[in-house]
């Protein structure tokens, strides 16, 4: 495994940093949320929690920017969500309208990757959402997506289980199928294997705030499944009366970035905040996710905090809007080596964070209002590969406007 970038915490110029990150986010990002000023007061005054917003960024001497040039990999996409490599060299790309999409050399294969997704639907905020490998992927070519489908008229979260036979995917059984919600928005629809091989699962409250808080409902929350959808037993609401045993954290609102630190297998998660219609706008939300643990929506939001729940790590206001997250490993770009990727919807950026250990030390904003909004972020044989998502209903609504773009060393 790479080794993670060890930043060396420099107190005298912290408030100097915290002040440079404050105004460089601020100078990146153009949306009309309300400010910060006006977002509520916590309802209760705790001493904060080990995943606390309320910390002062520790921040070291800037260092001087990494040269990169941005190329245009692939482009006519409609939404791509998923930016997906396998061992063989072999890029995926998922279109939310349902389309997988081959990038070999590359080359965007003009015909798409044959795959049947029963009772699928891409109404509003739906589609086809997002891609993971089996951890053995390499000898049994397992391959798990999530997608919406329709039932009865409503609208859900699946995970189904395919095997890729090297000409398309073929459905090897169906994996989680969350309940149908009469709303079309907030799937989440994250999944990624964690290092403990467990597959994590992201659902968005579906605009019913209060099912966030339910533990007996899976909407607004992170799931964790065995590779065939069973329970692990070691889940941490398993045997609680009225609890979805297959529930890990829950409190979150709509979470559409996840990634998997490399090393020390922590869960980092960006998450939408309000609307403006929900609770004061912004408040976009990155998160290191645990066993059991109360993120907070919709009883705390913004920088917020009480006692039991789990205030962010960083929050953004005006929103950013998360839309994925990739941590950096590779030999390219040796000055981001373990920094965290997030592409950003509204705010039309990818964030880049330098990290020690459960603290955010930096923050630069790449490519900001250069290409529109950002959706998925991977890391592939050290290039960082970036979708666009001008074709969605919040950008252009163009079908074919999106590209792919890839940033390596200049
Ligand atoms: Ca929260």
């Amino acid at each position: 495994m790479p080794t993670i970038f060890q930043s060396k915490l420099k107190f005298s110029l912290a408030l100097l940093g915290l002040v440079t990150i404050t105004a460089a986010c601020q100078q990146n990002i153009s949306t009309t949320q309300v400010p910060r000023e006006q977002t509520p007061s916590p309802q209760t005054a705790q001493p904060t929690n080990s995943n606390s917003a309320t910390n002062p960024i520790p921040s070291e001497k800037s260092t001087t920017p990494v040269k990169f040039k941005v190329e245009t990999i692939a482009t006519g996409l409609e939404v791509p969500w998923d930016i997906e490599p396998t061992p063989d060299g072999r890029i995926f790309i998922l279109e939310r309208a349902g389309r997988i999409r081959l990038l070999l050399n590359q080359q965007l294969d003009p015909t798409p990757y044959p795959v049947t997704l029963e009772n699928f639907s891409s109404k509003g905020q739906g589609g086809l959402m997002d891609m993971a490998l089996h951890p053995d992927y390499a000898s049994n070519k397992l391959i798990y997506l999530a997608y919406t489908v329709e039932t009865n008229g409503a609208m859900h979260t699946r995970v189904s289980r395919f095997r890729d036979t090297g000409t398309g995917l073929m459905i090897d059984r169906q994996i989680f199928s969350a309940d149908p919600v009469d709303s079309t928005k907030h799937f989440g629809s994250r999944i990624g294997f964690g290092q403990d091989r467990k597959l994590y699962i992201t659902l968005g409250e579906r605009g019913k705030w209060d099912k966030a808080q339910d533990l007996g409902t899976v909407n607004g929350k992170t799931l964790r499944l065995q590779e065939d959808g069973t329970i692990p037993a070691d889940n941490p609401f398993v045997g609680r009366a009225g609890a979805k045993p297959e529930v890990f954290s829950y409190g979150n609102r709509n979470t559409q970035a996840m990634a998997f630190q490399p090393g020390t297998g922590l869960i980092w998660q960006a998450e939408h905040g309000p609307s403006g219609n929900d609770r004061p706008g912004g408040g976009d939300e990155i998160n290191i996710i645990e066993a059991g643990k109360n993120y907070g929506w919709p009883r705390i939001h913004h920088s917020m905090t009480q006692p039991g729940l789990e205030s962010p790590l960083k929050q953004f206001t005006p929103a950013t809007a998360p839309g994925g997250a990739a941590f950096y490993t590779g030999d390219r770009f040796p000055q981001w080596q373990g920094n965290l990727f997030v592409a950003n919807l509204r705010g039309q950026s990818l964030q880049r964070f330098t990290i020690n250990g459960r603290q955010i030390m930096e923050v630069e904003n790449l490519l900001s209002n250069e290409y529109g909004r950002l959706r998925a972020v991977a890391v592939v044989d050290g290039y960082v590969y970036v979708s666009t998502s001008n074709g969605d209903g919040y950008g252009s609504g163009n079908r074919g406007a999106d590209t792919i773009l890839r940033l390596s060393p200049q």
